[in-house]
């Protein structure tokens, strides 16, 4: 095993900028560190190019005109970790019960290396334990038959291709569930849900061309130098422009602040750096929609003061309202003015495309500042000055991430990203769209075909007519639902195409208890984890391929495909030797468990492994339009785009046009016991040392840690208030349902700069504290950004 790091910790050193020698120093370490073989360098070149590899880390676009070396710190972690020689092989397995792998940390049991052939857990010596291919289809099978299809759970992470997702919903259907859980319930479900009720677009509007036309970009709640990097790239050339980038964030993120291009010589040698945010705003956790709403109040005031001074075209100086009432606005509409600007709103544009401006306009008049400046923990100043640049520009990009959809209001934050670009019909033109940066590589992907526990955003009647069965109609589990259905005891079996379920999820306390009580878990992985440390009465664990492996059948080599953050889909070939011969790859896996269970549906199968072209083809004859050419196009230079109305400016809503959509407060309702003194607001994050729950170091060097992740992020004037000096150790412990206790002990106090009343610590040794029901209503993402806790001194020393 691993050792624990014998490093001392190192907490507060300055980080350095994005990318940079910090950048190249992180990515050699963990290619010696993998032991990746010689061919590592070179198959990185290959890593989204055309017709290379797509990246395994994040979604981020792969452009047309490639850099010479398309890749980043986090594309090359993620690429060692997965053609590295380390094996967890037999000899691992003979070696180690499951009850000793139980106490091993994340980052030990996946540093083992790739798993090397299929396994069966073995009760008598508590081990995993070697198994024929087909015998483990066969009890699946056999297991799966004997239980409802709703006792199932058929889980996916974000990492699976578009053929093999198709594959594995349509087995999940004929099966006859739609207990399809994926890994944007906890992510970008808030998107999925707020998006189309705003806009009628159920991901985002902006492609890459974007980043090349906005004047301005808002940059909300997003990490970029540490979860999409390759997008520095972008924001670094549009900076280059001119472009200023306003950027909204709970924490001063180093990556988000200055930018080294690791790939420009000239830079790395003469330390040139590129400032990237012109404008940076530290909201409060959840204070999002009070911010949005005070820029929404500048603007909205300042062009009430226009309109009753008579002025609705401006130009020079002409503005002079005459409402002296309200000097902030009128002094705001006369900036706006002398930047010889038409109308702070576009009114066209709200006329012809939207509906609800005026409920929305009443209620931001309504709010008063001191109320959005105590939830945003802006300034006044600071959201008139915002709104200043926003009506100072023709063509606004506005991007967002995690900040905004794990939240209680997480479908609320999206409805006011959206409500904010509608005021100045910020999108469906060149440079003004809607860009929501996604996790997983092909995590919008999935559910483009069909991994969704929503009936209706599947074409049900087409899957019939194709592959004569009755698909089931009811709705399924998303993975909250899953969460409660295992508590709960009626959940029997839960399949996993990759990810770790058990640690990405809340409550792991209860939820660790009941996933032993499972009849079946089946695992699909390329790592061991704790999901298949920890694991159900009869339980698998299936090793496949990863992307970059060479996937050999019948018909040759095959290709796969994916769906990146801004829609467009893109072919994907394996250069790397497979990591051991008994592996299979993830379409040969889910077939061979849908052939050994279902009893109906005429769908090839076998042909289907043999040569993938022809999941694509029926891919393409289930959704015609979306993937028109699809296996002509598969290499086309920069992907195929998919077709995306809202860009167009047509409305797929109810009402036709597009909805300003008015929260109906400006921070979500937390119980009483939540307000008392003491208690901070938690938001859990990611170092730019791990990818989700795949932990491939303790050194977050952006925020200056090295050595451990067991920390507490504070400000300085809260460590003070509630008795603490930095480097104290301390246990977090939930402060809602506290009849319940969660808690997670032994984290160091780490003075930074964070609002007052916030805290942030990383993810996942947090999860134990997150209660199930801490989810938003509407789209059941967990609140993962904003958890009352209390901090008490700690008797335990930091784990690392
Ligand atoms: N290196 C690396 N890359 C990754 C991943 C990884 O784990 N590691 N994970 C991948 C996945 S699946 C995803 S979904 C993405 C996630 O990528 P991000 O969307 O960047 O998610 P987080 O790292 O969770 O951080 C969210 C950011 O929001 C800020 N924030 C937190 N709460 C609030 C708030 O209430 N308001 C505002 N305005 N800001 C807030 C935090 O300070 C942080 O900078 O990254 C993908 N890429
Ligand atoms: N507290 C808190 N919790 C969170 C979040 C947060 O911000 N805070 N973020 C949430 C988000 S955004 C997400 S997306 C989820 C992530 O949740 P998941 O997607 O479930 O988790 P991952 O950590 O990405 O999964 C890692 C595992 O995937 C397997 N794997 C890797 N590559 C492959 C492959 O090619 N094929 C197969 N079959 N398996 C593979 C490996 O075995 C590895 O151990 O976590 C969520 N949980
Ligand atoms: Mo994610």
């Amino acid at each position: 095993m691993t050792k624990n790091p014998k490093r001392r910790p190192k907490i507060g050193f300055d980080s350095g900028p994005a990318g940079g020698w910090g950048s190249a120093k992180s990515v050699s370490e963990v290619l010696l560190r993998e032991h990746v073989p010689l061919s590592g360098p070179t198959l990185l070149a290959e890593q989204n190019k055309p017709d290379g590899y797509m990246c395994v880390s994040c979604a981020w676009a792969k452009p047309a005109k490639t850099h010479p070396l398309e890749f980043c710190e986090n594309g090359a972690k993620a690429t060692a970790w997965e053609v590295t020689s380390r094996r967890a092989d037999r000899a691992f397995f003979e070696a180690h019960t499951l009850a000793e792998l139980e106490s091993w940390r994340d980052h030990d049991l996946e540093e083992q290396g790739r798993l090397t052939h299929p396994m069966r857990w073995d009760s008598e010596g508590d081990k995993y334990v070697p198994v024929d291919w087909e015998e483990a289809f066969e009890e699946i099978g056999r297991e799966l038959r004997g239980i409802s299809p709703k006792q199932a759970e058929f889980y996916t992470s974000g990492r699976a291709s578009l053929e093999t997702s198709y594959m594995y919903q349509l087995m999940a259907r004929i099966y006859g569930s739609n207990n399809l859980p994926d890994s944007s319930n906890m992510c970008h479900e808030s998107s999925s849900v707020g998006l189309p009720e705003s806009i009628g677009a159920s991901v985002g509007t902006a492609i890459l061309s974007d980043f090349q036309n906005c004047d301005c970009i808002f940059y909300i709640a997003q990490n970029v130098g540490t979860s999409s990097p390759r997008l520095l790239h972008d924001l670094q050339d549009a900076v280059d422009r001119g472009v200023k980038v306003v950027t909204f964030n709970l924490l001063k993120e180093p990556g988000l602040e200055r930018f080294i291009n690791p790939q420009a010589p000239s830079e790395m040698l003469t330390g040139k750096e590129t400032p990237i945010s012109s404008n940076y705003y530290q909201v409060k956790s959840g204070g999002d929609i009070a911010a949005i709403f005070g820029i929404s109040k500048a603007l909205i005031e300042a062009d009430d003061a226009l309109h009753a001074a008579g002025i609705t075209k401006v130009s020079g100086s002409d503005a002079e309202p005459d409402d002296p009432s309200n000097a902030a606005a009128i002094a705001f509409a006369a900036s706006i003015a002398a930047a010889d600007k038409k109308h702070v709103l576009d009114h066209d544009f709200i006329s012809t495309h939207t509906a609800g401006f005026e409920e929305f306009a009443a209620a931001a008049r309504q709010y008063q500042w001191e109320d959005l400046e105590r939830v945003s923990g802006l300034t006044r100043q600071q959201m008139i000055e915002a709104a200043g640049i926003y009506a100072a520009s023709d063509a606004v990009l506005i991007v967002y991430g995690m900040g905004l959809t794990q939240h209680l209001m997480g479908v609320e934050n999206v409805h006011m990203v959206a409500n904010l670009a509608l005021l100045r019909g910020n999108i469906g033109k060149p440079g003004a769209n809607i860009c929501a940066v996604r996790g997983h590589s092909n995590v919008q992907g999935q559910r483009t075909v069909g991994i969704t526990e929503k009936p209706g955003l599947v074409p049900l009647d087409k899957l019939k007519e194709l592959y004569k069965f009755e698909p089931p109609r009811w709705e399924g589990h998303t993975t909250v639902d899953t969460c409660k259905s295992i508590i709960e005891g009626e959940t029997k079996a839960f399949i996993s195409l990759g990810g770790n379920f058990l640690r990405a999820a809340p409550e792991t306390g209860a939820m660790e208890a009941a996933w032993r009580k499972l009849r079946l878990t089946v695992q699909i992985a390329t790592k061991l984890n704790r999901s298949h440390v920890i694991h159900g009465e009869i339980a698998y664990l299936l090793p496949c391929l990863g992307r970059i492996e060479i996937d050999e059948q019948a018909s040759g080599p095959q290709a796969v495909s994916m769906e990146s953050s801004i829609a467009h889909f893109h072919g994907s070939r394996g250069k790397a030797k497979p990591a051991s011969p008994e592996l299979l790859s993830e379409p040969a896996i889910v077939a061979g468990i849908a052939k050994a269970t279902l009893t109906q549906g005429e769908v090839p199968w076998d042909q289907w492994v043999g040569d993938y072209a022809l999941i694509r083809e029926a891919i393409e004859q289930t959704y015609p339009e979306t993937f028109k050419d699809f296996n002509k196009r598969l290499f086309q230079p920069g992907g195929i785009p998919r077709p995306l109305p809202a860009r167009e400016r047509k409305w797929v809503t109810q009402s036709g046009k597009a909805n300003f959509l008015t929260p109906p407060r400006l921070f979500p309702e937390l119980p009483e016991e939540a307000h008392a003194e003491g208690v901070l607001h938690l938001s859990t994050l990611r170092s730019n040392d791990q990818f989700n729950t795949t932990i491939y170091g303790y050194s977050d060097r952006f925020r200056g840690i090295d050595g451990t992740r067991q920390v507490v992020f504070m400000n300085g004037k809260d460590i003070a208030r509630l008795g603490f000096a930095a480097g104290d150790v301390v246990d977090l412990v939930t402060a809602m349902e506290s009849q319940k206790r969660r808690e997670v002990k032994g984290f160091r106090v780490v003075e930074y700069q964070i609002p007052e009343g916030c805290c942030a610590a990383y993810y996942p040794e947090t999860n134990p504290l997150f209660p199930l029901s801490h989810h938003s209503p509407k789209a059941k993402t967990p609140s993962y950004k904003l958890l009352p806790v209390r901090l008490t001194r700690s008797d335990r020393m930091p784990f690392n």
